[in-house]
């Protein structure tokens, strides 16, 4: 009797854990299916594509990658629900040669990409493939709004009648820019072919010669400066600045950079209203975090880092608006978001705007050595982003990317076929931009002022240079890797490249230079 009783308890027992076992594995089960779907890569799908362009933001300056001294929700709100990548690279240190290669899929030094003045002609020529182009293949609406830098015109540009060619000669349908940077000449917007609010009767002269016109300049009144300006950031004066080069006239067109930040994320959203049926392709590409800092007063004060840490804040106000429309709109589980920075980050680039003095404890460059301009990783090591509500699950990816992988992984996403010479540095990569994969590249060419440094895996290869750019170390309090002996670097034990071993692997610097080389020459 006893035993039938204990033998009866137990079964129940076991009932119990087997029902309990049963709903688990049940709710696990539903759990799994509530997981987002992940895309079918086989299949060809063309989603809306947004490229948030980030002018000098640093691995380090936004919260989803460390920072605690501004706060980044917008941007964080995307890093939490996509792919957040820890490896991935502008393709160069400065901005010309980063957004050639991120439109032509080749490195800049194949065209001699450097940074560019504000009259430069057009560096990507009409006929030339472009992703602008590419989209256009695939039957997508294109625009670009925001800062440009890849030169406009065919060297002898006139302001006042029709500006070509331009985005509107490589692809894209619309655009609305801010010609070269902020701290160049012409300080106007210009969209499409056209400047905006230009009076004819007051035409605009450029000039990188010499003083055109009577607008005061910041090296005869330097008493009207908003901001002390090193000499090379000290010709004509707008809105309280000095610039880059001389403008003469086009008063009434004269941008306020304060005005950046809404008219900006205007044009953007406008072009997303008027294109919200078709597939879209927008080039997102900001001013903000470039020099001179000037944020909008509602965002001035919002950190305690001065005119560098507010203009933080205001690039993530400007992207949570676009997020925001994209919601209202109801296209944004059917956009694919692309958050990334044309370099890395700097400090003073020319303007005491208290971005040295105000810094405190934070790392704009996060763990990484240098920034701008460098050849250590800081240089081109960037946030990336990629977020696309329902497509991709969260995560964060260590694989090693490179923006001139954008133009042949979308390609492959809207299933349009590269002709063989076409976007030649870019490989298909797709299923690691989207979070399917975390193979990457197995090696990558980093750009810097004007030589290229490889990365091998978790090996970096900084050649030694001839130039040794010491401004950049002297004016800029960046370490930027220019010596006359090689370096090499093991990432996975010293991410901040603070121990050169190329004396302890001869047999390794030989054998990267080599690759360097042939890269350089023939390409991947
Ligand atoms: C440099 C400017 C710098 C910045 C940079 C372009 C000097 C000394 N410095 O030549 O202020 O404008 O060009 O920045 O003139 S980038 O992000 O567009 O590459
Ligand atoms: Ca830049």
């Amino acid at each position: 009797m006893i035993d039938t009783a204990i033998y009866l308890t137990l079964r129940f027992k076991l009932a119990v854990i087997s029902v309990v076992v049963l709903a688990i594995s049940a709710c696990m089960t539903i759990g799994v299916k509530t997981e987002p779907p992940l895309l079918d890569l086989t299949q060809t799908v063309k989603p809306n594509v947004v490229i948030f362009y980030i002018d000098d933001l640093g691995y380090g300056d936004l919260s989803s990658y460390g920072a605690t001294k501004v706060a980044t929700p917008e941007i964080d709100r995307l890093a939490a629900k996509g792919v957040r990548f820890t490896d991935a690279h502008s393709s160069a240190a400065t901005c010309t040669p980063s957004r050639y290669s991120l439109l032509t899929g080749e490195h800049g030094f194949r065209n001699n990409a450097k940074i560019l003045e504000g009259d430069a002609p057009a560096l990507i020529q009409p006929g030339k493939s472009t992703l602008a182009v590419m989209f256009k293949k695939a039957g997508y609406a294109t625009g670009v709004v925001g800062k440009w830098h890849l030169g406009l015109g065919d060297g002898n540009v006139d302001w006042n009648a029709d500006v070509t060619p331009g985005p509107l000669e490589i692809g894209f349908d619309y655009s609305f820019l801010l010609p070269a940077t902020g701290d160049r000449v012409p300080s106007v917007y210009l969209e499409n072919h056209r400047v905006v609010n230009l009076d004819p009767q007051d035409p605009i002269t450029v000039s990188y010669q010499g003083k055109v016109g009577n607008r005061a300049t910041g090296y005869e009144n330097p008493e009207l400066l908003r901001y002390v300006a090193d000499e090379q950031h000290n010709d004509t004066i707008v809105n309280g600045v000095s610039r880059i080069g001389h403008m003469a006239g086009g008063e009434s067109a004269l941008w306020i950079d304060e005005d950046f930040s809404d008219i900006f994320s205007d044009k953007a959203i406008g072009f997303i209203r008027n294109n919200k049926d078709k597939p879209f392709f927008l080039f997102h590409s900001y001013h903000d975090i470039h020099v001179p800092r000037l944020p909008h007063p509602r965002f001035i004060g919002t950190t305690d880092m001065g005119p560098r840490g507010d203009a933080i804040a205001q690039m993530d106000w400007i992207t949570g608006q676009v997020v925001k429309e994209l919601e209202q709109l109801g296209i944004a589980n059917n956009t694919l978001i692309i958050f990334t920075s044309d370099n890395g980050p700097v400090l003073d680039d020319g303007y005491a705007d208290e971005s040295v003095t105000k810094l405190g404890d934070h790392k704009p460059g996060g763990p990484f050595k240098g920034g701008k301009y460098s050849r250590y990783e800081a240089g081109t090591r960037v946030p990336t982003i990629v977020y696309w509500p329902g497509k991709i699950s969260a995560q964060t990816s260590d694989a090693l990317l490179s923006q001139i992988d954008i133009y042949a992984s979308l390609a492959k996403l809207v299933g349009i076929e590269l002709d063989v010479n076409e976007a030649q540095d870019s490989q298909e990569q797709l299923a690691v931009w989207l979070g399917q994969s975390t193979q990457g590249r197995t090696d990558l060419v980093e750009e810097s002022l004007t030589n290229g440094s490889l990365r091998t895996g978790n090996w970096k290869y900084i050649p030694a240079s001839e130039q040794v750019h010491s401004f950049i170390a002297d004016n800029k309090a960046i370490a930027s890797g220019y010596m006359n002996k090689p370096q090499l670097f093991d990432l996975s034990t010293d991410p901040s490249e603070n121990y050169n071993l190329a004396g302890q692997h001869p047999d390794k610097v030989e054998k990267m230079d080599i690759r360097l080389k042939q890269i350089i020459t023939s390409g991947y």
